[in-house]
Order: C-alpha cells, then sequence, then structure tokens
C-alpha cells in the first residue's frame, strides 16, 4: 500500500465513524419539505430508546426483574414479559414532552397513547413493537424492535386512530432495532435501507451499510416447520419442493427482526403462513409485517400475504394480522407460485364437486 492509498483508506473510515445516525438522517431530509424537518428529532429519540433498551438486555440476567412474565396477558391474549412491559414504556417515556408525536400505538396495548402537550406540533405517530421475539429474551438469544413512523390526519377526537388504518405505503419511515452480539439499527425513509451499529464507547449509532440491496434470489427459507400440518397443502407443497431441490438452507431464530435481518441481508424468504385454523396468521399488521415490507421494497425486495402485496393491504382494525411471505423478489414469487397453483387446485375440485 503506497502512503496516498493509506491516507485515503485512513480518511475513508474516519468519515464512515463519523457518520452517525442524526448526521445521515439529516442528509436524507435535505429532499424532504421543511415541516418534515422534526423528523430527524423522532429519530433522534427511537435510537434513544434503543439505547436504554440494548442496556436493559445486556445485563437483563443480572438485574432484578428483568426477565421472565409479569402474570399478566395483553391484547392479542399473550402473556406479557416483563422486558415487553419495560421497552414498552421507554418508547413512551421519550416521547413525552419531546413535541414530537401525538399518540404512540403499540403491540402492547389495546389503544393508543395519547400525548395531547405534544399534539399541537407533533403530527406523527409512532407504530411499533417494543420488543419483537421475546420468547427469546430468557435465553439471551437475539430479539428486536419494529418501529414505523406515519401522519396522523384529522384530529381523531373520538380516540380510535382509525387514520391509522390505510396501507403501508404510507408509512413515512420504517425500521427496527436488532440487539444482538452488537446493537443495529436499520431505517428507510422511502429513500434506500441504512443499517447502523451502536458504538458502546461513543454511545452513537455509526454507519455500516448504506444502500443494503437483497439479492433477486438466496438460499435460506426461515419459517417454523413445526406448524407443517396446521397449514394448507400449498404451503406444505412448497416446503416440499425446498427440501427435494439441491441449494436451500434453513434457518429460524423465532424472532422475526433476527430472521428479517439475515433474509435483507443475504437473500432469500422468511415465511410466517396462516394455518387452517388461523388464516390470517401470527404476524401484526401495523407494528410488524408493514414496517418491514417498506423495508423489502425499499431494499429491492418484496413482501406479500401470499396473494397480495402487503403493503397494499388495508387493516380493519389497529392489531390486524396478516400472513407474510417477505424477502428476495424470486423467492417470494416462488412461494406465491405454490399459493396460486393450490387455489386453482381448490376451485377446481369444488367446481367439480358442484
Ligand atoms: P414472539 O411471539 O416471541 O414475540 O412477533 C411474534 C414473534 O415472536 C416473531 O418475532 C417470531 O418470528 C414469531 O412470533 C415466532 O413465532 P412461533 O414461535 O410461532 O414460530
Amino acid at each position: 500500500m503506497t502512503d496516498v492509498d493509506r491516507s485515503s483508506a485512513q480518511e475513508y473510515s474516519l468519515d464512515r465513524d463519523c457518520t452517525t445516525l442524526s448526521r445521515h438522517v439529516l442528509q436524507e431530509l435535505q429532499s424532504f419539505s421543511a415541516e418534515a424537518q422534526d423528523l430527524s428529532a423522532v429519530m433522534n429519540r427511537i435510537a434513544l430508546a434503543a439505547k436504554l433498551i440494548s442496556r436493559r438486555l445486556s445485563r437483563a440476567g443480572l438485574v432484578e426483574g428483568a426477565l421472565g412474565f409479569t402474570g399478566t396477558v395483553n391484547v392479542q391474549g399473550e402473556s406479557v414479559k416483563r422486558m415487553d412491559i419495560y421497552a414498552n414504556d421507554v418508547f413512551i417515556s421519550v416521547f413525552k414532552q419531546s413535541g414530537l408525536v401525538c399518540r404512540l400505538a403499540s403491540e402492547e396495548m389495546e389503544k393508543p397513547y395519547y400525548i395531547p402537550e405534544n399534539c399541537p406540533i407533533g403530527r406523527y405517530t409512532l407504530l411499533y413493537d417494543p420488543i419483537d421475539g421475546s420468547s427469546n429474551v430468557d435465553i439471551n438469544l437475539n430479539v428486536g424492535s419494529i418501529f414505523s413512523i406515519r401522519r396522523q390526519e384529522g384530529d381523531d377526537l373520538d380516540g380510535n386512530a382509525r387514520d391509522l388504518l390505510q396501507h403501508g405505503r404510507n408509512q413515512i419511515a420504517a425500521g427496527y432495532i436488532l440487539y444482538g452480539p452488537s446493537t443495529m439499527l436499520v431505517y428507510s425513509m422511502g429513500k434506500g435501507v441504512h443499517s447502523f451499529t451502536l458504538d458502546p464507547s461513543l454511545g452513537e449509532f455509526i454507519l455500516n451499510n448504506e444502500n443494503i440491496r437483497v439479492p433477486d434470489h438466496g438460499p435460506i427459507y426461515s419459517v417454523n416447520e413445526g406448524n407443517f400440518w396446521q397449514w394448507e397443502e400449498s404451503i406444505r407443497d412448497y416446503i416440499r419442493y425446498v427440501h427435494r431441490h439441491e441449494g436451500y438452507t434453513a434457518r429460524y431464530s423465532g424472532a422475526l427482526v433476527g430472521d428479517f435481518h439475515r433474509i435483507l441481508m443475504q437473500g432469500g424468504v422468511f415465511l410466517y403462513p396462516g394455518t387452517v385454523k388461523k388464516p390470517e396468521g401470527k404476524l401484526r399488521l401495523l407494528y410488524e409485517t408493514a414496517p418491514l415490507a417498506f423495508l423489502m421494497e425499499q431494499a429491492g425486495g418484496r413482501a406479500s400475504t401470499g396473494t397480495q402485496d402487503l403493503l397494499d393491504v388495508v387493516p380493519e382494525a389497529l392489531h390486524a394480522r396478516t400472513p407474510l411471505v417477505i424477502g428476495s423478489k424470486e423467492d417470494v414469487a416462488l412461494v406465491e407460485s405454490f399459493i396460486q397453483e393450490g387455489a386453482r387446485e381448490s376451485q377446481e375440485t369444488a367446481m367439480t364437486r358442484s
């Protein structure tokens, strides 16, 4: 390496070290209107929530009352973990008196949390899943938080937040935090997908990957095969197909954010299909599937319910669920082709019976 090469490499790495999340967001916002500039403060608050949750998770085994269940069930009928409540409250407290966000809607709360003192200026709503994959918390495996920012429309006087029942293309920004060996924040404001790693010594999220592109095809399929006999035959046929063909490998961590991150970086497909008894599946549209679909499309991939583009789905309720097929374009299309074939066959059978 010549001296010139060495010095330009040093400059490059210094520049990379200096691209903090807040600097990056400000650059992204240059092409946004003046009234959107407060999004940078919103992102800074999300980053603060991420640091607080990350700090708690990194010491969870040592802190009394950090692990285990609270003994209550949430609006979804699921047992609530202490970490779910902690993380949910962290998001609320970082946005209180911020003047930024009028409402917070979370997977853990039946109704949105209103912050009336913010409403005159803060017309955004933050939707979030505070701890995604919480079954991993007690065994020290990766978990995540997912967020989405939408603009509030109307005054929501009856407190039902009906304006949130819109398709996913109306998201202003979306992202997630992955609490793994390192803590990463990945976001998009509709101009590509960018990832940042938390440098604990600086307390800053530093850019490590800009304009992430998902490959058009990847070897990974990520699904809970324990549900095999609960699925429709078409999903079983897809799984039989990957079992019989070379070049596929299975990965499933039980935490959507981690599994999604792997697909985003390496390609392939993540599936959480519906079952015969629960065709809508498990994952929540506003807090999980729509934000991740927004990111995946921004990275050049696709997200589908199996029969419809996920970003076109309009939820009927705040906690509505959708099946999810997400990842590389070609792999999502392959799963969809099995689902279409299954639908065609059942139609034919119905017609021959009648
Ligand atoms: P969890 O219930 O542990 O919070 O969001 C729901 C979710 O985790 C996803 O993170 C994960 O991909 C999925 O459920 C795991 O569900 P299964 O155990 O049914 O596979």
